[in-house]
């Protein structure tokens, strides 16, 4: 039977774009952290100046030493980089025009380009209160956090002070130095009392597992999450694929919870920018192949940073139903790579990805981060059902909810097999 409801092209573009606009969405990697991690939640007009993407991009307009800044305070770096990119050249880039975005949609002057009257304003306001207002101007439902044990701040609020208690929040266990840092991880581990050493021995191994899991249920992590460089190489004879076939993996299985890997960084290409000196990397898709095919009980979420992995990167997804691609991540997170992303998932894999997560480190940047990513993937939505209803398969809006319900949050919370939050 034919559902009459949209009758033309115009107003199933009208109804797309709502529906792209407002279905709330859970943002499955973030930098932001519930206001238990007090000044882990960064926020406000000198953080999202200070924002790494915009330092980089503000030492293309600069000659003073990498040093100078990092001498600066945090408002003299922000007053520099307003300088740099927003006064003396027009704010273009994606990270620049997010800011505006931000400052406009919180109802600030935009016009008046008046940087101490943003600062007034937002240092006017209490953060629960901000807390609120962004998270319902960018309709976010549900904020996943990383989360590092071997972060001292961050381990004494779990610890000593109850943890998360904001249930939007949820907690994701970040596992990087285990994996790529390995001395530094045995020296963090022996600190909290776990028994380890560089060597792998059987003792080790049962230490990491029994720190893992011990965070895994005292943060009640929805995942476990790495970056890795582009030369992650799986299966091989290292260190890496021994912690995760005799560690991780184990550890995921027993508790449950999927394996994230966002794949294809470079930290550090150039030191003196520090956060914003990372480069992006191919990387070998074959590696993720393995593992899906390896452990074909165990789910994987995986995003890779090169623009070049991607295409592979979702055809693999259609091998493997363990598999479950996310986001646009970093550098990809610019709308003509969003764009060019969006599309050819789509169309490999219907609607059975994850679109995109923000990224965050700061929290009003949830605002333009989703409603710029949320206008795109609403356009390619569109362009896809306006292409069915050419050919007299008329969707109606009781499915494009579905479909924007499946993209934006529960694709996740089915994949982890858990009630959304
Ligand atoms: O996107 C970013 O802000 C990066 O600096 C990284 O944090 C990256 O997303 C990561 O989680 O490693
Ligand atoms: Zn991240």
């Amino acid at each position: 039977m034919k559902a009459q409801t949209i009758q033309n092209a115009a107003e199933l573009r009208k109804i797309v774009e709502r529906l792209a606009a407002s279905t709330p969405v859970t943002d499955m990697h973030t930098h932001l952290y519930s206001v238990d991690f007090e000044d882990s939640l960064l926020w406000g007009i000198d953080e999202l100046l200070t924002y790494h993407y915009l330092i980089s991009e503000s030492f293309r307009w600069s000659e003073d030493s990498y040093e100078a800044f990092w001498a600066m305070t945090k408002r003299e770096q922000a007053d520099a980089i307003w300088k740099k990119l927003f006064v003396d050249h027009s704010p273009v880039s994606e990270a620049a025009s997010g800011l505006i975005t931000i400052l406009d949609r919180l109802g600030l002057d935009v016009s008046s380009r008046n940087l101490e009257e943003y600062r007034r304003n937002l240092a006017g306001r209490d953060l629960r209160g901000q807390l609120d207002t962004v998270m319902k101007l960018a309709k976010v439902e549900h904020i996943v956090m990383t989360n590092d044990p071997f972060d001292a701040a961050e381990r004494a609020v779990w610890l000593d002070r109850g943890g998360n208690t904001d249930p939007r929040f949820s907690a994701a266990l970040r596992v990087d130095a285990l994996l790529n840092n390995w001395p530094q991880a045995v020296r963090e581990l022996k600190q909290l009392g776990y028994r380890v050493e560089e060597a792998w021995t059987e003792e080790t191994r049962g230490e990491v597992r029994r720190f893992l899991s011990e965070w895994i249920r005292r943060m009640d992590a929805l995942y476990l999450a790495v970056s890795m460089p582009g030369d992650f190489v799986y299966p091989s004879d290292d260190h890496r694929s021994r912690m995760i076939d005799e560690a991780m993996v184990p550890v995921c299985r027993e508790h449950g919870i999927p394996f994230a890997l966002m794949i294809g960084v470079r930290r550090s290409v150039n030191p003196g920018l520090r956060l914003a000196g990372d480069m992006s990397m191919h990387s070998d898709v074959t590696a993720v192949e393995a593992l899906c095919r390896r452990y074909p009980d165990q789910k994987f979420l995986v995003t890779m940073l090169a623009r070049e992995n991607q295409h592979e990167l979702a055809v693999l997804a259609r091998k493997f139903r363990n598999l479950m691609i996310f986001g646009c991540w970093w550098f990809l997170h610019v709308e003509s790579m969003v764009e060019e992303m969006t599309r050819f998932r789509v169309e490999l894999l219907g609607t059975s990805v994850i679109p995109q997560h923000s990224d965050c480190r700061v929290l009003e940047q949830l605002i333009y981060k989703w409603e710029h990513s949320r206008s795109i993937i609403g356009r390619v939505l569109a362009d896809k059902y306006e292409k069915l209803h050419g050919s007299g398969w008329y969707v109606t809006e009781e499915e494009i909810q579905r479909d924007f319900d499946d993209l934006y949050h529960r694709n996740f919370w089915r994949f982890l097999g858990r009630e959304a939050r």
